[in-house]
């Protein structure tokens, strides 16, 4: 048994996700916390709204609400769909908690004492016609990079580069409108990445054999470039406030630490925020803080997130001079496309994840998502492919097995599992199979290689098909009763089997499954290789009974609806 913390990055408050960020952070996360803790392992999986920032007060002005009532319910209006998506976080916490501002204060006060923060006095712009600064998304632009005219302040959505809002052509104030902008002189803090910059180069340089290519590529990238010292503190009036124990001017002329500078420390501080809800039993600094080698912590986010994770946030945390604890495996996503164009939350465009839900139920997102991940590449959503895949996968061959199985041997053999004639050749050739299948979704598991695993416990299911097709128990039962039913009950075997390994992708399915055998005690939170191999976890006479259809077969009619909805093209 080992120690797992895992974190994925946290959604911004500003409106309901769409699909694209789940599949990229979220939903992986929780299928990796579902099998490590089905294996035993010790999991803490944490996650948070990210509450700072502009995009926050922008969305807050647009609905014309306070920005902490605002965050407040558009917190509530996330976790919301998370908990219909079954995503079982340890913790969703807020970036905005006083146990996040006590940590990023401390932080930087650390920082400070080591060298690594000095006041610098900026020229930033300034809006006459707003009557402040416009830091970040305050402010669009052409992006100097790409010429995509909708690149924001504080970074261009269309190539993903990083950007200062003076670097935009043709400038514009996001609140206004106004381009009528002067640039004006004002103290920030920097953190002076550069400093850092060998020792985050080696601190990656020892870690990123344990990441997938995308990040230790973005990483070196970065590094390559260079670190640049950063303003850390805007002038905004919603934010971790800048300690006025340590910069009393900054503190009085009310600047706030930037977004990216608090939102990874809240990994800790939703910690904090979890072990704060019952101390007596939950120890945050036992995740965090001098736990190098006993806690294996895995990050989960898409590729614009990475040069965060992997460069900025572990600058920050070297420089603290503290034993925090730092990622081991950064495990990132390329992007979802929607019909091979942008899903787009600014723009409005793909499907939501809360519309996701009023469409079809949980399970059948999670599994055509995962097994669908932009792991290796982007790849493009389409309903087309989606009711193909819910379809052949979810109601043929998994959804039509159970229910077929379990219909056919109640009606020929009663309410209780079938005793029947003792294993065979068979049943021996395909425990091997299901044990060598077994074998190879674990790996894929273990090595978080999501889109592998899910075909892996796909090839499981099939592998149930093949054998029931070759077994035909409903022409075996017309000349060997005993025959029939030693085939019906290994089935029944293989369901249960599917039940506990499926979990992780279809958990409320998966319930449903585990739910149809009356087992005495049905304690069995995995199954090895080697027990699968004699499948023998639901002992004749067992009593079941027949779930309603797992997954409803998906029709032409439910794929126009569908199309007609949400658009069947990018834009
Ligand atoms: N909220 C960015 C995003 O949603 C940001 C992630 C923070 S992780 C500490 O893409
Ligand atoms: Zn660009």
């Amino acid at each position: 048994m080992a120690r797992h913390l895992i974190t994925s990055a946290l959604p911004y408050i500003n409106g309901i996700k769409h699909l694209g960020n789940m599949v990229g952070s979220m939903l992986p996360a929780d299928v990796y916390s579902r099998y490590l803790r089905q294996r035993g392992h010790d999991v803490l999986y944490i996650c948070a709204t990210d509450e700072h920032g502009t995009p926050a007060e922008l969305a807050a002005k647009e609905l014309g609400l306070p920005v902490d009532e605002f965050c407040a319910q558009a917190h509530d209006a996330q976790k919301a769909v998370y908990d219909g998506f079954a995503l079982a976080f340890d913790y969703f916490g807020r970036s905005s908690s006083e146990q996040n501002v006590e940590i990023t204060q401390h932080f930087a006060r650390k920082l400070k004492e080591n060298g690594f923060i000095e006041e610098r006095a900026i020229r930033q712009v300034y809006s006459p016609t707003d009557g402040r600064f416009l830091p970040d998304r305050y402010v669009e632009g052409t992006c100097p990079h790409c010429g995509y005219d909708k690149a924001r302040g504080d970074q261009c959505e269309n190539c993903t580069r990083v950007l200062d809002p003076t670097d935009l052509i043709e400038p514009r104030s996001a609140i206004s409108g106004s381009t009528d902008l002067e640039v004006r002189e004002t103290k920030h803090l920097f953190l002076l990445q550069s400093k850092l910059q060998h020792e985050v180069e080696a601190w990656v340089a020892a870690h990123e054999h344990q990441w997938p290519q995308l990040a230790s590529s973005i990483a070196r990238k970065w590094l390559t470039e260079g670190l640049h010292d950063r303003a850390i503190t805007r002038d905004l009036d919603w934010g971790v406030p800048v300690p006025a124990d340590t910069w009393p001017e900054l503190a009085a002329e009310g600047k706030v630490f930037y977004v990216w500078f608090d939102a990874p420390i809240e990994y800790i501080g939703a910690t904090k925020e979890w072990s704060d809800q019952d101390p007596e039993n939950r120890d945050w600094k036992s995740w965090w803080f001098d736990v190098d080698t006993d806690v294996r912590y895995t990050e989960f986010m898409a590729k614009d997130n990475v040069p965060f994770h992997t460069v900025m946030f572990p600058a920050t945390e070297l420089g603290v001079r503290e034993p925090w604890k730092k990622v081991d495996v950064v495990k990132a996503f390329n992007w979802l496309t929607y019909y091979g164009g942008k899903f787009s939350t600014s723009q409005k465009r793909g499907v939501f994840t809360d519309q996701a839900l009023e469409v079809l139920p949980a399970d059948y997102w999670r599994y055509f998502l995962i097994a669908n991940a932009p792991e290796s590449d982007d790849s493009s959503f389409t309903w087309e492919h989606f009711t193909a895949t819910v379809n052949k996968d979810l109601a043929d061959t998994l959804g039509n097995f159970v229910n077929r199985v379990l219909s056919f041997s109640r009606k020929r053999f009663g309410d209780a599992v079938p005793a029947g004639a003792a294993a065979g050749e068979a049943e021996a050739k395909l425990g091997e199979e299901i044990a060598r299948l077994l074998a190879e979704y674990e790996e894929h598991m273990e090595a978080l290689q999501f889109r592998k695993a899910a075909a892996a416990l796909r090839a499981l299911w099939s592998a149930g098909n093949s054998y029931l097709e070759e077994k035909a128990p409903w022409l075996e039962i017309k000349t060997d009763q005993e025959a029939a039913a030693l085939t019906l009950r290994t089935a029944m075997n293989l369901i249960h089997l599917y039940a506990v390994v499926s979990e992780p992708f279809i958990p409320t399915s998966s319930a449903a499954m585990r739910g149809a055998f009356a087992l005495e005690n049905d304690t069995a939170t995995w199954v090895t290789p080697e027990q699968a191999r004699y499948l023998t976890s639901i002992p004749a006479g067992t009593p079941f009974t027949v779930p309603p259809v797992l997954f409803a077969k998906l029709t032409d009619d439910d794929l126009d609806t569908y199309k007609e909805r949400f658009g069947g093209e990018a834009a």
